[in-house]
């Protein structure tokens, strides 16, 4: 028999029967977030089905490509800033779910996360389709499970398993969650059907439906419960965890192993709200929405054609081109790779397969999908099979006449309807396009090191560039893995822009008087992955060096010369690759060792140049630094170079190890206040020079009392 509708369907909230099984179907697309209506409504179908006797036992469903997604992380905001009580609405609801006599399922495809999940907890039982996931994510977002889910979990799937999900934040397949217990059946075919069959079945066999809040068969050990919550903290020390919310989703979870269930949620719901007001999860927030809103592009429509990209070819096997053949490989499209030499070509290749060897060896591959990924890389010496690409990535050497060559035969080799993409770090895209016949079709794509590996794609629009190529840039990016974040073309883009102020700094407090791994430990300390001493080893200061001597024309008047850093290139202290740079390196290792010459080569330099070295603070250090990142920031925004402030605070923390639970470095200035950075950056001025003359944007901004984010709240809402 079929659906019989009970109340007009354009609702959030859609209320039907079969056979005697109410269904609550929720439409609050695209991710069913249990936003305000949502729980009203699914309050009001279970009380309604619970009242009707023609019913006896309830599915609740998600309509469209998923369960419940959680919470609507919007309406944080609004309790944080007062605008709202408290979720208590959406826990009332989970009351209501859990205390219905009449059994109620909850049906799961695509995800069940956060308050989903939490939702599903309260039904009383639980089917999900093969390709289900079900996870509490919320630490990504700096928060805890705040709707039982630490109470309940541990009930369903054991204390370990449950610190593991809470922490890690690792949403699981439905064959594990059946595993575990979290799930009931896992079922193929229809699902709606296969769980009004199995709450028919349960009607049948009578009886008071199961709660999660009565079984206690996991939490009987004491002892083996102690220990996982020991080894559950351990595991997070070992991280090197600097988040709140891990070490209070394992407490809230160590509540359930004592207390009972009303209590643990008590517990858990201060441990909640202390995640929720904290600067953490704010910039977390901030961090999900940002990373969303990176693929909006002003006057680019969402519904522009896209380029199909079935397959690709890259060009230069070298660090940089193998990497991003490994990235299309692992995304499933086949890719020709291009070298000059068939040496050239059998060590790209090498390294490929050292690469993926290596995540065999780490168990995060099989042999099987290494071979596969294998399969898909075709070697070639020549252009001849890239009439079959529908985009080359060109990653050779970086130098302007050697891309313009390489531009120049693919214009002669390639389809005229094949994106033409540059992985230029720092060359003009335009005069890279201008040798094509079609500059329409060039594109930057900036992938950084390694790239198989890096999730940031800035790709950088040329002047031409057409609104297809930038759409399927932005779309590919997540097909390969990434967040591609659009950008303009200015001298080294965004993110390397921002990078030249920020290592100038660094190598500027050291002839100032602080010491190399002060530097590094107290960036490292405000959260950056490495310091930017120990980035310039990785990165090779030679690079700088040219780039200093190269540009030498377009340093403002009086900035000072990165004397010590110039003292260790010209002694061949070029970082790892020669054993010695700002730190020293044993043969073959990578772990930078306190040099002392270092610190006589920086006290001459220091000299030389008549500046007074003095003892450093770790919190100056930081200033220096970190409003350097800022202040260019800023400019780059009023120039047009980024659309956005939180796209900054995105290309930092993917591709440059910021800190995300700092919001990236324009939230992160947001946070100390605009009017403080530039006060600091005043002074800055004054002590040092004009270099540190304030971004104007940043100086409007914090005269009118308003933070980035707000200046992109207002460009989002102007015409
Ligand atoms: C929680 O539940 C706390 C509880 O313990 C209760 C406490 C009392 N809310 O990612 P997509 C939007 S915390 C609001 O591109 P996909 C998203 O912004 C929550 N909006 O799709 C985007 O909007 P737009 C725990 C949300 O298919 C659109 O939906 N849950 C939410 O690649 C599409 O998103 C989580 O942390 C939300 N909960 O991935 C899950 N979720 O189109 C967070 C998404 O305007 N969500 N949006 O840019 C996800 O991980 C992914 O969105 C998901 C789908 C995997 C679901």
């Amino acid at each position: 028999m079929g659906p019989t509708s009970m109340q007009p369907t354009a609702t959030l909230v859609d209320v039907t029967s079969r056979d005697g099984v109410g269904v609550i179907t929720i439409n609050n697309p695209p991710v069913n977030a249990l936003s305000p209506g949502v729980p009203e409504g699914i309050s009001a179908a279970v009380t309604r089905f619970q009242d009707d006797k023609s019913i006896q036992a309830v599915v609740l469903i998600g309509g469209g490509k998923t369960f419940i997604a959680g919470a609507d992380i919007k309406e944080f905001e609004k309790i944080t800033s007062g605008k709202k009580r408290d979720l208590g609405v959406m826990r009332g609801m989970l009351t209501v779910l859990e205390n219905c006599p009449k059994p109620v399922i909850a049906a799961i495809h695509g995800t069940a996360l956060g308050g989903g999940l939490e939702t599903a907890m309260t039904c009383h039982y639980r089917v999900a389709a093969p390709s289900a996931q079900v996870g509490q994510p919320e630490v990504k977002l700096g928060l805890i499970p705040g709707a039982g889910g630490t109470q309940r979990l541990p009930r369903l799937a054991g204390v370990a398993k449950a610190a593991e999900m809470c922490a890690g934040g690792q949403p699981i397949g439905a064959a594990e969650a059946l595993q575990f217990g979290i799930v009931d059946r896992v079922v193929d075919g229809d699902l709606l059907d296969s769980a009004v069959a199995f709450a028919r079945e349960l009607a049948a066999r009578g009886g008071l439906p199961r709660r999660v809040r009565d079984l206690s068969d996991k939490l009987n050990d004491a002892a083996a419960n102690a220990q996982a919550i020991t080894a559950a903290r351990e595991a997070l020390s070992k991280r090197g965890n600097r988040l709140i919310a891990p070490l209070n989703a394992i407490e809230a979870v160590e509540a359930a192993t004592k207390l009972p269930l009303d209590e643990g949620c008590r517990r858990e719901r201060e441990l909640f709200e202390e995640c929720l007001f904290s600067d953490q999860s704010k910039a977390l927030i901030h961090v999900f929405f940002s990373e969303r809103a990176v693929s909006r592009i002003p006057g680019l429509p969402r519904d522009t054609p896209l380029i199909p990209i079935r397959r690709a070819a890259v060009v230069g096997a070298g660090t940089m081109g193998g990497g991003i053949t490994m990235a299309y490989a692992n995304a499933g499209i086949p890719v020709l790779l291009k070298e000059v030499s068939q040496d050239a070509l059998d060590r790209g290749l090498a390294t490929i397969t050292k690469n993926y060897a290596a995540s065999v060896k780490k168990g995060k591959l099989t042999q099987s999908q290494m071979d596969q990924r294998l399969s898909l890389i075709q070697p070639t010496l020549n252009y001849e099979r890239f009439t079959e690409a529908d985009i080359v990535v060109e990653a050779v050497f970086e130098g302007m006449d050697l891309k313009k060559k390489v531009f120049a035969e693919l214009n002669g080799v390639t389809r005229d309807d094949a994106i033409l993409a540059s992985n230029t770090s720092t060359l003009d895209i335009d005069q890279i396009a201008a040798v094509t016949s079609r500059p329409q079709q060039v594109i930057g794509h900036h992938f950084f090191s390694p790239a198989n590996v890096m999730r940031l794609l800035e790709i950088v629009r040329g002047k031409a560039s057409s609104p297809a190529v930038i759409a399927t840039s932005l779309t590919l990016a997540r097909t390969l893995g990434k967040v591609g974040v659009l950008v303009g073309n200015c001298r080294a883009f965004v993110g390397n822009r921002m990078f030249g102020p920020y290592q100038r700094e660094a190598q500027f407090l050291l002839e100032e008087g602080a010491r190399v791994e002060q530097v590094d430990a107290a960036l490292v300390e405000f959260g950056m992955a490495m310091g930017p001493l120990a980035v310039g080893d990785l990165a090779g200061l030679d690079v700088s060096w040219r780039i200093r001597k190269e540009y030498k024309h377009l340093t403002p008047p009086g900035m000072r010369e990165a004397l010590a850093a110039d003292r260790l290139c010209e002694m061949g202290r070029w970082g790892q690759k020669t054993g010695a740079g700002w730190y020293r390196y044993s043969e073959g290792s990578r772990a930078p060792a306190p040099d002392p010459e270092v610190e006589t080569i920086i006290a001459d330099a220091a000299r030389a140049a008549g500046i007074q070295r003095r003892k450093m603070t770790d919190q100056e250090i930081i200033e220096r630094t970190i409003y350097a990142l800022v202040n260019e920031g800023a400019k780059i925004l009023e120039e047009g170079f980024a659309l956005r402030a939180s796209d900054i605070d995105i290309i930092y923390i993917n591709g440059y190890g910021f800190p995300a639970y700092r919001g990236g470095p324009m939230w992160y200035a947001d946070t100390v206040g605009l009017s403080n950075v530039l006060d600091r950056i005043s002074q800055f001025e004054k002590e040092h020079g004009n270099w540190w003359s304030p971004a104007p944007l940043l100086r409007e901004l914090a005269q009118r009392g308003k933070s980035f984010a707000s200046w992109d709240q207002e460009k989002a809402g102007a015409p």
